[in-house]
């Protein structure tokens, strides 16, 4: 019976692509108050009270802050519901997004 060798197998690593990440901008105005801002992303974000005032206070003085990042789909439709929440509100709060580079 012929033996049996078996060829050193050379790993086959399928290359798995890694969906593009969205980031989720908040865009500063002059009308929606701080504490809906504040609270619009701990509901939506969940994020602590902490957190929140930080980003809010970073978009206030900078103009946008990065809140975070997610794939399209979860990005474009957080980013939607925050900007209805402001929008339910009469306040003009955007939430905006852009693919990560
Ligand atoms: N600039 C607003 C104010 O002074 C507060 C605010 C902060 C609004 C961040 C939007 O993305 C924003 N009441």
């Amino acid at each position: 019976m012929p033996e049996t060798t078996t060829a050193p197998r050379t790993k086959l690593r399928p290359k798995t692509e890694r969906p593009k990440l969205h980031k989720v901008i908040l865009v500063n105005d002059d009308f929606t108050p701080r504490d809906f801002v504040v609270t619009v992303l701990k509901g939506e974000f969940h994020m602590s009270e902490d957190q929140a005032y930080r980003v809010m206070i970073t978009a206030h003085q900078r103009g946008v802050c990065v809140v975070a990042v997610f794939t399209r789909d979860v990005a474009e439709t957080k980013a939607t519901r925050a900007t209805e929440a402001g929008k339910a509100k009469g306040y003009p709060l955007q939430f905006t997004t852009e693919p990560e580079e």
